[in-house]
C-alpha cells in the first residue's frame, strides 16, 4: 500500500519559540540533517516542492508579541521565534499577504514537504526507536494495567476520527474508584500529544505512568497516589501521530486527519476548544496549520477530552504536553489580558516559577508568546476552573532539533520535568496552598512532605 500526501494538503502551523542567539541557519542546516533532508535549503528540488505544496521557510521580522500575532494573523504558522524575528512556513498567497502588510522577509527557504510513494510504515525511523508508535504505547498501557490491577486500569476515552482509541490510563489505590473510573479525591490530569508531530509529548507522559508504578511503594509516590486520583492520557491525536510516522520519514504532521472536504486534511486540535473559540490565532482557511474546525469541539478528539473532563468534576489540576521552547504556559492565551481573579493569577503565577527553578523552563502567560485561542488550557480554566498549564518540552530551538530532537533527548526530557509533575500531583489537593509562605521552599528541596497533603 502506498500513501501520498494529497495535493494541497496542509503542513502543520506550530507555533514554538526559538530564544538562543546561535546563528539560526545552522539549527535549520542540523534539523533538515537530522529530518533526513526534510528540509531542503536553497534551490534543492525546489521545482518538485514548489509544485507539492507551494510552501516556503522564511523567516521574518517581528520582534514582540504584538508583532508576532499579527504575523499569525495572516494565517502562516509560525515555527520558531527568536528575539528579532520569527520562521514561518507560509504559501505564495500569504507571502504576499505578509509582504502588503509591511512585514519584511529576511529569509526564504524551499521545504521539501513530499514523501509520496513511499510505503507505509507506521514506525519511526530506526535511528528514532525508543519513541512509541501508536501499537508499542498501547501494548505498555496494557502491560501497566494487566501488572498492577490494584493500582492502575487503562480505559478509551472515545475514539478518533480513524477509528483509534484515545485511551486513559488511570491511577487510584481504590478499587471502586478504579472499576467505576470516578473518585471523590483531588484529580489530575496529563495530556500529551494534542500536535502530531511532536513525539517528545508522548513520551513524557508515558515515562510518568511507568515511574508511578515503578515507584509506587516509595513513601513519597505512595503517599501521592493514596490521596489522590491520577489520569494520563499519552496521545490525544493519535491519528495524527501515526500519519506523521507513517512513511518512514516525518511528515512535519500537526494536526489531526480530518478530511476537509476540499483535499485539505486536518483541524488544529489545540485551537478547536470551545472557551473564546475563534477569536484569534485560528484560522478559518482549511489548508491553514490552525484551522479551527468548522465549530467548537468539531473533531472527536476534542469532544473525547472535552467529556472526559466535564466527567471528573475531581479534577483540579491539567497538564497539557506539547514541544518545543521549554515554556511553561499557563492562561490566558487568546488575550493579553490577565487573569481577573488576582487569587488564581498569582497562584499560577507561583506555580509556574515554582516548577521553572526544576526544569528552567520560562514560565509565562499563553499570550506572551502569541495569540492564540481555543486552546485546551483556556478552556479547562475557563470554563471548568482547573489549573491548567502547556508545557513547551524540550529542545529550546531549530538548533536543538525542533520536533524532532531525536531519541537522545527523552531521557533527560522525562528527568528535568519529573518533579514538576509530581509537584503538580502534590498541590492538585488544594492549589491555592501554594499561596501560604514557607511552602515552596519546602517542596523544592523536597518535593513531597509527607502529611502536607490538603485531604
Ligand atoms: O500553538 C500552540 O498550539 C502551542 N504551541 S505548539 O508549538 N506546540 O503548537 C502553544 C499554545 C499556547 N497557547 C496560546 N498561545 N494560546
Ligand atoms: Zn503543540
Amino acid at each position: 500500500m502506498t500513501l501520498r500526501l494529497r495535493k494541497g494538503s496542509t503542513r502543520e502551523k506550530n507555533q514554538s519559540f526559538v530564544r538562543q542567539s546561535k546563528p539560526f541557519i545552522l539549527g535549520l542546516l542540523c534539523s533538515a540533517l537530522a529530518l533526513g533532508g526534510g528540509l531542503a535549503i536553497a534551490n534543492t528540488h525546489s521545482k518538485e516542492v514548489t509544485s507539492d505544496t507551494g510552501l516556503r521557510f522564511i523567516q521574518i521580522a517581528a520582534k514582540n508579541k504584538e508583532e508576532r500575532s499579527a504575523v499569525a494573523q495572516t494565517g502562516v504558522s509560525i515555527e520558531a521565534v527568536r528575539s528579532d524575528s520569527v520562521w514561518v512556513f507560509a504559501n505564495s498567497k500569504q507571502i504576499s499577504r505578509l509582504k502588503e502588510r509591511g512585514f519584511h522577509v529576511l529569509g526564504n527557504f524551499d521545504y521539501k514537504t513530499s514523501r509520496g510513494g513511499h510505503e507505509t510504515l507506521f514506525d519511526f525511523p530506526s535511528g528514532d526507536s525508543k519513541f512509541h508508535n501508536y501499537d508499542r504505547m498501547t501494548q505498555e498501557l496494557h502491560a501497566l494495567q494487566s501488572e498492577n490491577p490494584d493500582l492502575v486500569s487503562l480505559t478509551s476515552i472515545g475514539k478518533s476520527l480513524e477509528g483509534r482509541n484515545i485511551w486513559a490510563i488511570h491511577f487510584n489505590t481504590s478499587k471502586d474508584a478504579l472499576s467505576q473510573n470516578v473518585s471523590n479525591k483531588p484529580g489530575i490530569v496529563y495530556m500529551g500529544n494534542h500536535h502530531a508531530r511532536e513525539h517528545v509529548s508522548l513520551e513524557i507522559p508515558l515515562m510518568l505512568a511507568k515511574h508511578l508504578v515503578d515507584h509506587k511503594n516509595d513513601p513519597q509516590i505512595a503517599q501521592l497516589l493514596e490521596n489522590r486520583d491520577v489520569w494520563i492520557i499519552p496521545m490525544v491525536n493519535p491519528d495524527g501521530a501515526e500519519f506523521d510516522i507513517s512513511t518512514g520519514s516525518y511528515q512535519w504532521w500537526r494536526k489531526n486527519r480530518r478530511p476537509n472536504g476540499d483535499g485539505t486534511f486536518g483541524v488544529d486540535l489545540n485551537r478547536n476548544y470551545s472557551y473564546e473559540w475563534g477569536t484569534g490565532g485560528s484560522e478559518t482557511d482549511t489548508s491553514s496549520e490552525t484551522y479551527l474546525g468548522t465549530n467548537p469541539f468539531s473533531e472527536p478528539e476534542t469532544q473525547a477530552v472535552r467529556d472526559f473532563v466535564r466527567g471528573h468534576l475531581n479534577l483540579k489540576v491539567l497538564l497539557s504536553f506539547h514541544t518545543f521552547s521549554e515554556l511553561i504556559l499557563y492562561p490566558w492565551g487568546y488575550t493579553y489580558d490577565g487573569i481577573s481573579k488576582t487569587k488564581d493569577q498569582e497562584t499560577y503565577k507561583r506555580m509556574a516559577t515554582t516548577m521553572a527553578q526544576w526544569n528552567h523552563y520560562t514560565p509565562q502567560q499563553s499570550s506572551a508568546l502569541y495569540i492564540a485561542s481555543g486552546d485546551t488550557t483556556d478552556w479547562s480554566y475557563g470554563e471548568l476552573g482547573i489549573f491548567s498549564f502547556t508545557f513547551e518540552l524540550s529542545p529550546s530551538g531549530m538548533e536543538g532539533g525542533g520536533f524532532y530532537p531525536g531519541q537522545k533527548v527523552i531521557d533527560k526530557v522525562f528527568k528535568d520535568n519529573l518533579q514538576p509533575c509530581l509537584y503538580l500531583l502534590q498541590v492538585a489537593g488544594n492549589p491555592y496552598q501554594v499561596l501560604d509562605s514557607g511552602t515552596e521552599n519546602t517542596w523544592l528541596s523536597n518535593y513531597v512532605q509527607p502529611g502536607s497533603f490538603a485531604q
